[in-house]
């Protein structure tokens, strides 16, 4: 079965995301694909993986341990611990079932869209960096500077996501996946 088109999945993400998540999708879309065009990445696979890299949050996150033990999903203690870390790989799970995407670097885009990982494609950068400074969001410091970076060099720009993350994430005494403290490492200058 080949994938759904992008017309075909945004009607049927419209129908399960709630509006402002929905907005979301497609703007992290338009950014990917936009960063595709700046570094040469496969602008299509930008294009549906950051269409598609929040899907399963049209499900409720108390459901999210249960459902990954269901589909034979491997979960960290960090992760059964703050539920809202597993959307990233049921989005993959579902990205094969309802879109019928089986490309990897497509499905690892999602896997590692909320901490990254050391060592990360060109797409897997590209996502995670366009999610974190689509038009939307705001809540973030000094989002302009890393807006600007982001089109400039995307090494630098993850090291700046990454260390205002990890402080952000210490600040508010939340527990910081270990993932996201070694990708963080890994792309920090020393
Ligand atoms: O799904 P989004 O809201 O677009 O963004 P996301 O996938 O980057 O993050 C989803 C949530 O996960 C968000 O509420 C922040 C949280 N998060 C990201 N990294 C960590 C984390 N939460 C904890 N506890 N630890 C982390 O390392
Ligand atoms: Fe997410
Ligand atoms: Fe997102």
């Amino acid at each position: 079965m080949n994938a759904l088109s992008i017309t075909e999945i945004k009607s049927f993400l419209s129908k399960g995301l709630k509006e402002e998540r929905f907005y979301h999708s497609l703007s992290v879309s338009a950014v990917a694909a936009s960063l595709a065009m700046r570094y040469g990445a496969d602008i299509q696979k930008a294009e549906l993986a950051g269409l598609i890299h929040d899907c399963a949050k049209a499900y409720p996150v108390d459901q999210y341990v249960k459902m990954a033990q269901d589909f034979g999903i491997s979960l960290e203690q960090v992760e059964i611990d703050n539920p809202q870390l597993i959307h990233a790989k049921l989005g993959a799970y579902y990205a094969k079932k309802d879109f019928f995407v089986e490309d990897a670097e497509i499905l690892n885009s999602i896997i590692y869209h909320t901490t990254g990982r050391p060592g990360m494609t060109l797409l897997e950068k590209i996502i995670y960096i366009a999610d974190y400074i689509e038009p939307a969001r705001y809540k973030a410091k000094r989002l302009d500077d890393v807006r600007r970076m982001a089109f400039k060099d995307l090494d630098e720009c993850l090291n700046m996501i990454l260390s205002d993350t990890v402080e952000h994430l210490y600040e508010k005494k939340y527990v910081i996946n270990p993932l996201t403290l070694e990708t963080f490492k890994y792309y920090s200058k020393a």
